[in-house]
């Protein structure tokens, strides 16, 4: 029987939105007519609210659609304003009720029901089928598993839905052309907005298998999944291969692909078999992340045949705040040999640091950057600002130690979209302006080691360490024209790529 409703799924500020990819393909395949709307796209740094031409434009296209539920992908907490002015706009403007789903409404359930009509908790590729089956037979919602309804003053709330097999769900659409939209800039453009971009983002999993890290989503997912099946979940590899071979014919560009998982999956036989499997019936150079834990000479070098390209590892802190404060109980001693392994398996990995916390000492910063001095080069390094995320145990424990007050997390504040990645020019304290230029210094391998303990040593950039900042800035800007001149020539530099990242009042460090 056709279904009656009409849906629309709208992705903030993501053009690749896993989320709505995800419930728009789940939706369609239980025969639902769904518009995704993509309502511009992200930038580093910045968080630029939108102008009245391009809520106007969404509030057009909804209604020329004949859209009966609005459905709002909140990933960010940092979007929760600008997620509740358009769900009043829309909700003055068109009259239909709006549901919001994403890690936000994950998050903080009770804090988002005050504001949208029905909230999605958790994922939701199964239950978001049977909400709307239930909508659209006129049978209640109440009682909908993962869902929570406001009805006047009224919530029903309803415990989670179980997690769903990986290897079960649909790919995320790529085929689909006509129902999707892109908002931005005075302008409504039909078609997928992400398919010719040279990058292909991809899960292999959910969850992690550490869990542990008090700044991470992770930690509030677990226990809400508790009893629900097991959490971290690995897709086989002949479901990656065949939605890589899906992908690999509707986007025409792809040259890289990226694994976007917390961490790797790093079972033996599973990578072995993806080692066989990927050049043959693949073939694209890719991407993945791990964990200083984790990483092996021998399952490294299986990747690297199969086209590993590059790897990201989170450092994050010293080992001090990384055990005490972060609850990642890695050791220096492991980043130090895991980049030995990166080096031997002659991949240049990008090394990722937090920084901006309000635990670490001088002599913590000391130890960090005794530490890099130490790695072997090359690698790229990429320095993050400590944002805070809602709920979270290091926010709870921050706040309960009066370092940080209530505005400091996201959803007051939009941290995510000022420092996520660290800009020289932000204001900070001098000792750590000294820190960051020395530690931007530290892998740029034009820059002879000695020089820098030189640097390091020298009392003068104590007192001012301005001049220092120059020399880092000067660094980094070489580094990132080399890395911009690499990607052109590969064909990997587009124009939304420049978009996102050239942001001339905050240039990021490399
Ligand atoms: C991969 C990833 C990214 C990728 C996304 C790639 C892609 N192709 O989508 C990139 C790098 C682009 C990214 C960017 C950002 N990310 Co991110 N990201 C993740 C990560 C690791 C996985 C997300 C994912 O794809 N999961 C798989 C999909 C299927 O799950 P999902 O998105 O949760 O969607 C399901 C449900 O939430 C729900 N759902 C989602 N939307 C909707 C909408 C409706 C209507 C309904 C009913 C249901 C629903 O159903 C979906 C299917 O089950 C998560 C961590 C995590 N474990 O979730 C962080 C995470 C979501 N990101 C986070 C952040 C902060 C960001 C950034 C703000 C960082 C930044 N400053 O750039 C940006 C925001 C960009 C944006 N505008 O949304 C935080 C959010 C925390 C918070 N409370 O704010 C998380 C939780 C990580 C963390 N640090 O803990 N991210």
């Amino acid at each position: 029987m056709p279904r009656k409703l009409n849906i629309a799924i709208v992705s903030l500020y993501a053009l690749e939105n896993n989320g709505v990819r995800h419930v728009a393909s789940s939706l369609r395949e239980a025969d639902f007519q769904v518009t995704e709307i993509y309502f511009k796209d992200w930038v580093n740094n910045r968080f630029p609210w939108p102008s009245e031409q391009e809520v106007q434009d969404l509030i057009g296209l909804l209604r020329e659609r004949q859209i009966d539920y609005i459905g709002l992908s909140v990933r960010a907490s940092a979007f929760h304003r600008m997620a509740k002015y358009l769900t009043e706009r829309l909700r003055a403007a068109l009259g239909k009720p709006i549901l919001w789903g994403g890690m936000h409404p994950t998050f903080l359930p009770q804090m988002c029901i005050e504001i949208a009509d029905v909230i999605a908790v958790g994922e939701v590729d199964n239950a978001v089928i049977e909400f709307f089956v239930r909508l659209d037979e006129g049978r209640s919602i109440r009682d909908c598993p993962s869902f929570w309804v406001r009805e006047g003053d009224t919530v029903y709330r309803n415990d989670i839905d179980d997690l769903v097999d990986l290897d079960e769900i649909p790919f995320r659409d790529f085929h689909t052309q006509q129902d999707k939209f892109h908002v931005e800039d005075g302008k409504v453009t039909q078609g997928d907005p992400f398919i010719t971009n040279p990058e292909y983002t991809i899960l292999a999993s959910r969850g992690c298998p550490y869990w542990t890290c008090t700044f991470c989503s992770n930690t509030l997912t677990k226990p809400l999944y508790e009893g629900k099946g097991k959490s971290f979940r690995v897709r086989s590899v002949e479901s990656l291969i065949q939605e890589m071979e899906y992908a690999m014919k509707l986007c025409p560009d792809i040259k890289v692909v990226r694994f976007d998982d917390e961490v790797f999956p790093i079972r033996k036989d599973w990578i072995k078999e993806l080692s066989e499997k990927w050049p043959e019936r693949v073939g694209i150079p890719f991407e993945v992340l791990v964990d200083p834990r984790m990483v092996r000479l021998e399952p490294l070098q299986q990747l690297k045949a199969a086209g590993l390209r590059a790897i990201c590892m989170g450092i994050q802190a010293n080992e001090r705040v990384n055990q005490e404060f972060y609850n990642r109980q890695t050791t220096n001693q492991q980043i130090v040999d895991a980049q030995s392994i990166f080096r031997q398996v002659g991949i240049t990995a990008n090394l990722q640091i937090i920084w901006d916390d309000p635990v670490s000492t001088e002599e913590d910063k000391d130890q960090l950057f005794y530490m890099l001095m130490e790695l072997e080069r090359p690698f790229e390094l990429y320095l993050f600002g400590l944002t805070i995320y809602p709920n979270t145990h290091l926010a709870r424990r921050l706040l309960r130690e009066g370092r940080i007050k209530e505005e400091h997390i996201e959803g007051i504040n939009t941290h995510a979209f000022e420092q996520f990645r660290v800009d020289l020019n932000y204001p900070r304290p001098k000792a750590d302006k000294r820190w960051l230029a020395l530690i931007v210094l530290c892998n740029k391998p034009f820059i002879p080691k000695s020089l820098i303990w030189k640097l390091y040593r020298s009392e003068r950039f104590k007192q001012d360490p301005e001049p220092l900042v120059q020399v880092a800035q000067a660094a980094s800007l070489a580094r990132l024209s080399t890395v911009a001149a690499g990607m052109a020539l590969d064909g990997e530099l587009t124009w939304l790529l420049l978009k996102r990242w050239v942001n001339p009042a905050s240039m990021v460090t490399m």
